[in-house]
This record gives C-alpha cells, structure tokens and sequence, in this order.
C-alpha cells in the first residue's frame, strides 16, 4: 500500500492581524479605507488599484487575516502544509525607528498562529528592512527562538538599493548560516509608464501578469551580476512565480554575461563565475505558481524536478463570484503539475509536497 505524502503550500500569505491595523491606521498606500458603496473594507497595496476609476482596491475579509480560514482553504483544496508569508509590501514602508519591534510583533504573531495548528502551518518570517542592517540581523538571529519559522519572505528592494546592494551581504551571510531560504517576493512591478495610457482600461492584468514576473526576473539578475552567489556560495532563495522568467531567459542572461566586453575588463568572466545555469541548480528553488505545465516545464528544466514547489497566492486570485467550491486558480496549478510531470509520479508527489518537506524540514 502507498502512503500518500503530504501536499505542502509554500506560497500562501496572511495580514496577520497587528499588521491589519497598522494599514488601517495609514493614510496612502499602502492601506485599508472604507469606501462608499463597498460594505467591506477595501486593502489598497497597489498603486494600479489606488485610482477613482478602478473599484479601489480590493474587499479584505476574514481570509486576509483569520488561520481558521486558511484552515478551511487547505482543507477545501487537499492541502496538508502552509508555509505562510507576510504578503506585500511587508513593512517596507514602516519608518526606521517603528520597523524593528513591527517585525518582532508579527513574527512573534505569525508563529503563535501556527503553534495554534501544530504541523499544519508553518512561516516565512518578516524583516525590518527599513530599520537598517544591524537591526535586521538581529532579528533573523533571534527567528531561532520561533519553532515554525523556516525562512524569510522577501521583496526586491532591500534595505532600498535593491538585491545586488553590498550592503545586503552581511543580511545574507547571517541567512545561509541560519541555514534559513529567503522567499523572494515581488511587489512594485515596472514603471507605470510602460504599461501606456490605457492601463486604467485594463484592470490589474499587466501589473500583476507581466510587471511581477519582470521585477523578480530583474532583481534576481542584478545579484547574479554582482557576484552574490559567489560571494555567499550556500544562500538558497525559492523564487515566487517560477522564478519570473528567469527560467526562459537564462541562456540568453548567461550569453548575454560570457559576451560582454566590460564584465570581461573588470576580470568578472574568469574562474569562479557561477554561471546562471550553476546558480539555478544549486542557490535556486522555483515555486509552481505558474498557472501553466509550459511555465512549470520550463522551471523544471532550469533548476530540476527536486526544486520546484507547489503553492497557491491565497487569498488573491479569488474567484469572481465566489460559490464556497474550490478556487480556479489553485486547481490550474494542480493541472500544471500533473501535465508537466504527470500523475502519481514520485516527480509530481514531489513537487507537490516532498521538495517542500525536504527543503524546509517540515517533518518535525
Ligand atoms: O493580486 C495582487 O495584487 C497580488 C499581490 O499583491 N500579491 C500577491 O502575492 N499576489 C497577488
């Protein structure tokens, strides 16, 4: 008899409810109003979504803050494991002097939620990005004291220079010797300009379709360029969205690297470089929020099957008319791995929940 193995969500958020309030004391975005003509509360966190012409923002219920919701949404969609995160744009906001004892509050918040359903949640820890880098040192070293934090959540601007800062490196040296992955986590897309005049016509599709992906494709490039990987050889980042595109582009990244004169003068090209290639099958983990089995292949064939991990955005990407059944878009990323690595295999069990428990010891 086969034992089934666990089904593991590593791409899973929650406001926990200190940080609720935080929003709800804000007056720009990112915030929480209320609005006329919504009975609920509205969460703004975009700048696409702040305009009049949009129905602003979007409607926060109980699913944004509540465990017992995402209880009842693993237990909706066969999910046995949560890994939650703080969802964007984490306290990259909050001013230096508050960051600090915000990131202590809700990592301290988050891990007592998850002693609440012992084995069922576990957390990517929040950082006080703004509140400098001795302070964010310190609270990656105290994450040890919190028994269900396997990592931190991450976006791409760091302490505000973004991922190649050489600012960052002592943050991520105190990371690989915690032995703790950071999950990275795009928030402000592209410039607004490129998405042209119309894009108020066009909902948040090219936001989030296209300008998230590109964000994490870029940041990630830009630490590739400066030689972060060599300089901490044992960092291990698990990339949101498959990694943006970076799986499709980086043969064209790492062409683009061996043919360029000036990384050449500056001795960049010799020995020692971790290729792009070197750097996906040895620093990168690539979730399978990918809506697609093209996408997912495409991570596969990057980083490998034993790298890539199933997970769901919740609670975004609700359906529109919301009928209690199981949400579309976790069950095209069901339908993604079953069509990129087939059903019942030990390579889609894996995906679905043995990378995760392996990668993140979620078997204590
Ligand atoms: O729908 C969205 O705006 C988002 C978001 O902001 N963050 C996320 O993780 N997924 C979707």
């Amino acid at each position: 008899m086969s034992i089934k193995s666990s089904i593991v969500d590593i791409h899973t958020h929650v406001y926990p409810p200190s940080y609720i309030n935080l929003l709800k004391a804000r007056k720009s975005i990112p915030y929480i109003i209320s609005v006329p003509d919504s009975e609920s509360l509205r969460l703004v966190i975009l700048p696409a979504e702040d305009t009049e012409s949009t129905s602003r923002g979007r409607p926060v219920g109980a699913e944004y803050y509540d465990t017992n919701e995402k209880i009842k949404f693993m237990d909706l969609h066969s999910i046995d494991i949560s890994v939650i995160s703080l969802a964007n744009p984490w306290l990259d906001w909050a001013t230096p002097e508050e960051a600090g004892q915000a990131a202590k509050d809700i990592n301290d918040e988050v891990d007592a939620e998850c002693g609440k359903f012992p084995g069922r949640l576990f957390a990517f820890a929040t950082l006080p990005l703004s509140g400098g880098k001795e302070v964010v040192v310190k609270e990656i070293q105290r994450l040890k004291e919190l028994k269900y934090m396997r990592g931190i959540v991450l976006g791409t601007t760091g302490l505000g220079k973004g991922l190649d800062d050489p600012e960052l490196l002592p943050i991520f040296e105190t990371l690989q010797e915690a032995k703790l992955p950071i999950f990275l986590h795009p928030h402000y897309g592209l410039p607004s300009s490129v998405w042209g005049e119309r894009s108020n016509d066009y909902g948040h599709v090219l936001p989030l379709a296209l300008g998230f992906p590109m964000e994490t494709t870029i940041a990630v490039t830009r630490m590739i360029l400066a030689s972060v990987f060599e300089k901490v050889p044992d960092l291990e980042m698990i990339l949101a969205h498959s990694g943006g595109t970076l799986p499709f582009l980086a043969g064209r990244i790492e062409s683009c690297i061996e043919h360029d004169g000036h990384l050449k003068a500056e001795g960049k090209l010799g020995n020692g470089r971790k290729t792009v290639r070197d750097i996906l099958k040895k620093n990168i983990f690539l979730d399978a929020v990918i809506y697609g089995d093209v996408g997912l292949k495409a991570a596969i064939q990057a980083s490998g099957e034993d790298r890539v991990l199933f997970g769901t955005d919740h609670p975004f990407f609700p359906p529109l008319v919301e009928d209690g059944g199981k949400w579309a878009s976790v069950e095209t990323n069901y339908e993604g791995i079953k069509g990129a690595l087939g059903s019942h295999t030990d390579g889609a069990e894996a995906a679905l929940g043995g990378n995760a428990v392996r990668i993140l010891n979620l078997n204590v």
